[in-house]
């Protein structure tokens, strides 16, 4: 029997399908309610992608380097190209993967959406961040890599021209209702970096997980929700549009994100600006499409921004379908004190006296429960 939470905040169901029929089964929710709540998010939310079928899209290494030099001789690090071409033109990322070079037989790990620039995942490893810790990463038995989303689509306004848009000049200044926004973009190379991985002898790709902070995050809970090879996503406080319930939230609302970052989602999204009762959708169905997959979050109390307590409600909203697919959810239903961890089911989360960011702190804890789950 699948238990229920109150619904405080009236977010829609997740088991009425939009032809009035219910979900009861598994099987109803992966081929039926899963696809129509995905199709959802991706018209009215962040965008789909234009028609891929004309990109080539080649990933090579162009370097690797081992030895003192790179982290005291721990780590191999590969340098990856991911070039796109359509027709006469293309467009090029890069990320760096570090993978322990002790490693025996392949190893899981972490992908991160970098929003901070190379100040905060610097490949040469001078500049250290608790942003990106790669060397905590490496001794703990993980191999990690980084990508900057600057590099595949700019965070600003500029008529979609520069970076992965460059490839679509037909679309520039010119997006329809449904089509993409910066998200969907960087949400993509994540999945190129797990392309990657499926070839590399050392990185077992059945256990990746995707991880990012504020834009990150929500970057990333939209990447493993389309990109069923990850086996978890992480976000840390990702708040509007990301993890946290819009009906009822206080700090940022769709009105003030679109405001800023109109370029982030699709322009059917503009529909629902002081409207979020009216949503067919809330974020509680993006954390629900990474069932029965491993999803974790976290907040920090003083981020009232991203609004903890609308965030935590998205979990507990999303618990019944790990319930119906027969694995654990979430631990508890009562949102947690700061320095509390839910670690137990599939949905995880930890709760943080803080502020907006992403530390070691953090990090401990996800390297901890992909311990235990990944
Ligand atoms: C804020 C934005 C948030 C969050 C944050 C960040 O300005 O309003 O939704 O994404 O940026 O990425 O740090």
């Amino acid at each position: 029997m699948v238990k229920i939470p109150e619904n405080k905040r009236n977010v829609p169901s997740l088991f009425v399908c939009q032809d009035g029929t219910e979900v009861k089964t598994a099987k109803e929710w992966v081929d039926k309610r899963r696809p129509e709540i995905l199709e959802m998010l991706r018209r009215e939310e962040y965008g789909r992608l234009p028609d891929m079928s004309d990109v080539k899209v080649d990933i090579h290494v162009t370097a690797v380097r081992q030895g003192e030099k790179i982290m005291n001789g721990r780590a191999v690090r590969k340098t990856v190209e991911v070039e796109a071409v359509r027709r006469d033109r293309h467009f090029i990322f890069t990320f760096d993967v570090f993978i322990p070079a002790n490693a025996e037989k392949p190893v899981p790990a972490f992908v991160e959406i970098c929003n901070r620039g190379s100040m905060n995942c610097d490949p040469a490893r001078e500049l250290l961040s608790s942003f990106y810790p790669a060397e905590t990463i490496i001794s703990r038995g993980y191999a990690c890599a980084a990508f900057r989303t600057h590099e595949v689509a700019p965070d600003y306004e500029e008529g979609f021209r520069t970076g992965f848009h460059r490839l679509f000049p037909e679309y520039a200044d010119n997006r329809a209702g449904d089509d993409w926004g910066t998200i969907t973009v960087w949400a993509w190379a994540a999945s190129r970096v797990m392309d990657y991985f499926e070839t590399e002898p050392m990185i077992d790709e059945k256990r990746v997980a995707v991880v990012g902070h504020s834009r990150g995050g929500k970057t990333s809970l939209w990447c493993g929700a389309q990109d069923e090879r990850f086996a978890m996503a992480v976000s840390s406080c990702s708040g509007n549009s990301g993890d946290a319930i819009s009906r009822g939230k206080t700090g940022e609302s769709i009105r003030q994100i679109l405001d800023r970052f109109p370029f982030w989602f699709a322009k059917n999204y503009q529909k629902y600006v002081d409207h979020e009762e009216e949503m067919p959708f809330d974020q509680h169905m993006l954390v629900a499409l990474m069932a029965p997959r491993l999803v974790y979050t976290s907040t920090k109390s003083n981020d009232s921004w991203a609004d903890p307590a609308s965030e935590f409600e998205s979990l507990v909203q999303a618990d019944p379908v790990y319930q119906l697919l027969g694995v654990k959810g979430l631990s508890q239903w009562e949102r947690p004190y700061p320095e509390q961890s839910l670690h137990e089911g599939h949905i995880g989360h930890h709760h943080k006296t803080g502020e907006h960011t992403m530390d070691d702190y953090d990090w401990d804890l996800y390297m901890d429960y992909a311990d235990k789950h990944l």
